[in-house]
């Protein structure tokens, strides 16, 4: 299950741009409003560099580093509920995904076109919220009537019946799903309407290079995270070594997209453990919390349903002392149960039995 994220935004923000730098591959940039308008789903690897530092100690045959499925899709306008634009069909291609991802213009290139409904940050940003609420109220206009069959047959829907009323509410006064108060049960209930305002978001802003590295303040209690599509995309032309100078001639320790691939695990509350063997070297997303029958389920559910232990050794006392051997001689080698809540960066081997 890999995690997937959609990318929104108005048109011509530069979404493409950074979909194609994630992705390496062509989704199709360009300075013309709607250039994108078949959707282009990319995996991206997460990246991390405790990988590489395991793989000097393992020498494995290959790295194997977590991913995250972006989905880039047309630009939203003002009205695109109504068919303005391109209209909002293509919403549908991001209804599965796990968060959703807002790329904000606030670099200044006046070569750049500006779409007619775009003017600034915080006006773009509500233009969007706007437009997803009322994907999400058409949702529920199409799902409440079929609701109120179910339930009248099926006591079972009569929650999501209730929830989805509530919900209409809540949305018909500009709110996001998502910040609407509710029980775990309603919130179960909620997630199998698919709506766009339930998922989590988070912010892009696309700056100009010269205000990189800046912070930005929370927009409606969201991370923003500042990324420049454009030094992104000439990233990803350099080899390593020039890609390293260029970032730290910048002022900056990583790529923008390593700090965005960071703050969707923030976003959505996810780390990775690691495996490390001859074979590879991998790495295994997680939800924080998650105990490690549930972590060994990610591998596969016979390690989940058969789970008898696994043995673990901390990131850091694993390159510490050299490998598990190392951790082994030392005493730092640990069996644990089924009650063990994973740390991120363990480096797990499971046993069980099935
Ligand atoms: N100066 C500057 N130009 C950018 C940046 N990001 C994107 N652009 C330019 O903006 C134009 C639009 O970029 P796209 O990535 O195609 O925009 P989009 O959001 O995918 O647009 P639609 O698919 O039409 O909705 C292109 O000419 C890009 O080169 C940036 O960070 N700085
Ligand atoms: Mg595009």
């Amino acid at each position: 299950m890999a995690l997937s994220i959609g990318i929104v935004g108005l048109p011509n923000v530069g979404k493409s741009t950074l979909f194609t730098a994630l992705t390496r591959k062509g989704g199709l940039a360009a300075n013309y409003p709607f250039a994108t308008i078949d959707p282009n789903v990319g995996i991206v690897d997460v990246p991390d560099k405790r990988l590489q530092v395991l793989a000097d100690i393992v020498h494995p045959g290959r790295i194997v580093p977590a991913t995250v499925e972006f989905v880039d899709i047309a630009g939203l306008v003002k009205g695109a509920s109504e068919g303005e634009g391109l209209g909002n069909q293509f919403l549908a291609n991001i209804r599965e995904t796990d968060a959703i991802c807002e790329v904000v213009r606030f670099f200044s290139d006046p070569d750049v076109i500006r779409h007619e409904s775009s003017h600034d940050p915080k006006s773009d940003m509500d233009t969007i919220q706007t437009e997803l609420v009322l994907a999400d109220l058409g949702t529920l206009e199409k799902a409440i009537p079929k609701l109120e069959k179910e339930a009248r047959r099926d006591k079972a829907f009569a929650e999501r019946l209730a929830v989805a009323k509530r919900l209409q509410e809540w949305l018909n006064e500009g709110n996001r799903a998502a910040d609407m108060p509710m029980t775990d049960d309603e919130r179960a209930a909620a997630h199998d309407l698919f709506l766009l305002t339930m998922k989590p978001i988070l912010y892009v802003a696309n700056v100009d290079e010269d205000a990189l590295g800046e912070e930005l303040p929370e927009i409606n209690g969201a991370e923003v995270v500042p990324i420049s599509a454009k030094v992104e995309s000439e990233l990803i032309e350099l080899d390593p070594e020039d890609a390293e100078v260029f970032l730290s001639d910048l002022g900056l320790e990583q790529s923008g997209l390593a700090t965005l691939a960071q703050a969707a695990y923030r976003l959505l509350g996810l780390q990775s453990y690691f495996t490390a063997g001859e074979m590879e070297v991998k790495a295994w997303t997680i939800p924080i919390g998650a105990k490690a029958p549930q972590a060994a389920g990610v591998i596969h559910s016979d390690f989940e349903r058969g789970f008898i232990k696994a043995q673990v050794c901390s990131y850091d006392d694993y390159v510490e002392l050299g490998g598990e051997q190392g951790c082994k001689n030392a005493g730092r080698l640990r069996m644990e149960g089924k009650d063990y809540v994973v740390q991120d960066g363990d480096v797990m081997h499971f046993m069980f039995n099935v």
